[in-house]
């Protein structure tokens, strides 16, 4: 263990100290001149007035939420919660026929996950606006979700790992999202001795293709590695385009007590993938065909979701594909891994590290070129570690994760133990500038800060421990999120706010790119779900067996139809909603008494479809859940259940 991470005085204080400042700023009386001033101008910055709209949209992971929040910046306004890999009751998602397919996996249906990186698509290495990429921790996937809906569109289950952490960064043309597995297993995985780890566990680190015009996603090949723990990556850009950097951990490969275990050597890897040169060997027939189910869904037809299981995925190893990865050295037990603007300079967060190394592309390819290697390790090529290195960041602070850059040659680090950001200059790593947070904050964010174009202006820091920030809630506090003001020499904190869920990578888009391509609703008439029910009169209830559908229509204010009889218990009842409003903003929702599920909520010109098994006898209410107007409390109907073998021939009112 280094001194340096020993040294949790240090932390201690520092946390003293910014509490001691909270106390004053927070309370108010103790207000120099100084600091009411700097407050005034802290507010009026993040100030967006009534009606206004913020700058940016901050997509900001939901941790352990599963989900993918929407955050508006400077103001920190939560915009949206876009449900992706956890079932959302409210929104129906993982709940509706239509959406429960997303949720499938080859484990069978997994209605969580725990989501830390969003990526946007970027053209030219630039954010584009097209979607945002999202990856799933616990059991590998990585989400695609469409800009101008909000709606995740696809979700591919990546096999052959377990913890699907260094993911989803995607290179400069989205060629590629990456996805590294964070825990070495056996590949294939199989009932295999722990104690044999060394000898029978890799990793692998998988290239999804995403298809230029649809974004639609497929796994291209996967590249066998020895088995450590690839924790984070980034894709080349400009020079370096064409490779993807993926850091590890445990490359003493233990796998009991890695708080110690795989703390012992003095540097672990950064791996650098060439992966035009794996696209070679895939095209020159040196991979395998390794049998793996996976699922694939996507939302198509009719706005519906379906499942296809993969079959296989092309292998290779680095004994088969010579020149595909190389392993740069890097202080010690890398977490972040990040990609200067310029291509140019690669820096990795040592957790446990004194420095903040800074490796040089062009002495990368250089030393490739001369052989400069120290060894090489599992048929990996090490290279020397003086041989990349562009210059260290001295003393930095305690615990570098992160690293973002903004426009005038800057990087951003953040300091787990120290809680604070560090500004340097990336051409000679000199330290300029240092802000505390609130504490002990991961990943920070610069919108377009992993891209050639960062937009700088703000840096969102996202913190793991709020104790004392706010009104206390319990044991449980949320995470929190600051934003600091980066458009000067000196940053300067602005504002903080909760999150939903924890927030670790988040990714901040210029608001104007996107924002006039929103979509406002679903035109009817294009609708293809094979239940929808486009007027009033089309509207009808049909038993088949035990199987009753209930075409039903909405618009302001009521259901059509909205007094059913004839149904019976033990029924599968399937109500397939459409709303029929064509306006901007005006969902429907539909719930029934007693349902063991969730509600619906319908957008404009969309049909959901809610299946409900009635247990009890009686005459059960359903209703509107979303308040769509002065009548909304009128939008409401009835549905009568008659014991098993007894009911009424079914009857329903009609708009006639
Ligand atoms: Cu540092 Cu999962 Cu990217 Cu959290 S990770 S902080
Ligand atoms: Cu429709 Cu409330």
């Amino acid at each position: 263990m280094s001194p340096r991470f020993r040294s949790r005085p240090v932390l201690l204080m520092l946390t003293g100290a910014a509490a001691a400042a909270v106390v004053v700023a927070s309370c108010g009386r103790s207000t120099s001149t100084a600091t009411t001033g700097a407050a005034t101008d802290a507010a009026s910055k993040v100030y967006v007035a009534p009606g206004q709209y913020d700058e940016f949209y901050a997509f900001v992971s939901g941790g352990f939420s599963g989900n993918l929040p929407v955050y508006a910046l400077p103001s920190g306004r939560l915009l949206r919660d876009i449900p992706v890999f956890s079932q959302y009751p409210e929104k129906g998602w993982g709940y509706s026929e239509q959406t429960k397919a997303m949720l499938n996996t080859s484990y069978g249906f997994v209605p969580w996950d725990d989501a830390h990186h969003p990526e946007l698509s970027q053209t030219d290495g630039v954010p584009d606006g097209r979607w945002v990429f999202v990856n799933a921790n616990n059991t590998p996937r990585v989400a695609r979700i469409d800009l101008t809906n909000m709606e995740t569109m696809e979700i591919l289950e990546v096999p052959n790992a377990a913890g699907n952490h260094s993911s989803p960064f995607v290179t400069m043309n989205t060629e590629y999202a990456v996805a590294g597995t964070r825990f070495s297993v056996p590949i294939p995985n199989a009932d295999v001795s722990i104690s044999e780890y060394k000898d029978k566990f890799s990793g692998t680190l998988t290239f999804i293709k995403v298809d230029k015009a649809t974004g639609r996603m497929s796994i291209a090949f996967q590249l066998l590695m020895p088995g450590f723990d690839y924790d984070l990556a980034h894709a080349g850009k400009g020079p370096s385009h064409g490779w993807a950097f993926f850091t590890s951990y445990n490359s003493e490969q233990a796998s009991t007590l890695l708080e110690k275990n795989a703390s012992q050597n003095d540097k672990d890897f950064i791996a650098a993938v060439n992966w035009k040169r794996a696209e070679e060997c895939v095209a020159q027939g040196k991979a395998t065909d390794l049998p793996s189910r996976y699922a694939h869904n996507v939302v198509g037809e009719g706005h519906i979701a379906r499942t296809e299981f993969g079959t296989s995925v092309k292998l290779i190893t680095p004994a088969q594909c010579e020149g595909v990865v190389y392993f740069l050295p890097t202080p010690k037990s890398p977490h972040g891994v990040d990609v200067d603007p310029s291509g140019e300079f690669i820096s990795a967060g040592g957790k446990l590290a004194s420095v903040i190394p800074v490796h040089s592309f062009a002495k990368m390819t250089a030393a490739i070129e001369a052989k400069t290697f120290e060894n090489t390790v599992s048929g990996v090529p090490v290279l020397k570690y003086d041989a990349i290195l562009s210059c260290e960041v001295k003393e930095p602070g305690l615990g570098p994760l992160h690293t973002e850059f903004d426009d005038k040659g800057n990087g951003y680090t953040s300091m787990f133990i120290s809680s604070e950001v560090v500004k340097w200059r990336v051409s000679d790593c000199t330290v300029l500038d240092r802000i505390p947070t609130y504490y002990s904050l991961g990943h920070i964010m610069i919108p377009g800060g992993d891209s050639r174009k960062p937009w700088g202006k703000y840096l969102l820091a996202m913190n793991k421990i709020t104790k004392d920030r706010y009104l206390p809630t319990g044991p449980e506090l949320n995470q929190a999120a600051q934003l600091i003001d980066i458009s000067g020499d000196k940053m300067k904190l602005l504002l903080d706010f909760p999150t939903v869920g924890e927030p670790h990578y988040a990714q901040g888009l210029l608001a104007s790119v996107i924002k006039d391509k929103q979509v406002r609703n679903y035109p009817l008439a294009e609708n293809a779900d094979p239940f929808a029910t486009k007027s009033e009169k089309e509207a009808k209830v049909v038993r088949k067996g035990n199987r009753v559908d209930i075409h039903m229509t909405q618009i302001r204010s009521h259901f059509m139809p909205d007094n059913i009889e004839g149904i019976q218990v033990g029924d599968s009842v399937y109500f397939h909603v459409t709303n029929l409003e064509q306006d901007w903003d005006v969902p429907h929702g539909f719930a029934v008494l007693g349902n063991r599920n969730a509600e619906l909520l319908v957008m404009p010109g969309q049909t959901r479809t809610l299946t409900w098994v009635p247990e009890r006898v009686g005459v059960h209410p359903f209703y509107c859940t979303d308040f769509c107007s002065a009548l909304h409390q009128e939008m409401q109907g009835y549905i009568r259940v008659s014991p098993k073998g007894s009911a009424p021939a079914i009857a329903y009112n009609t708009s006639k």
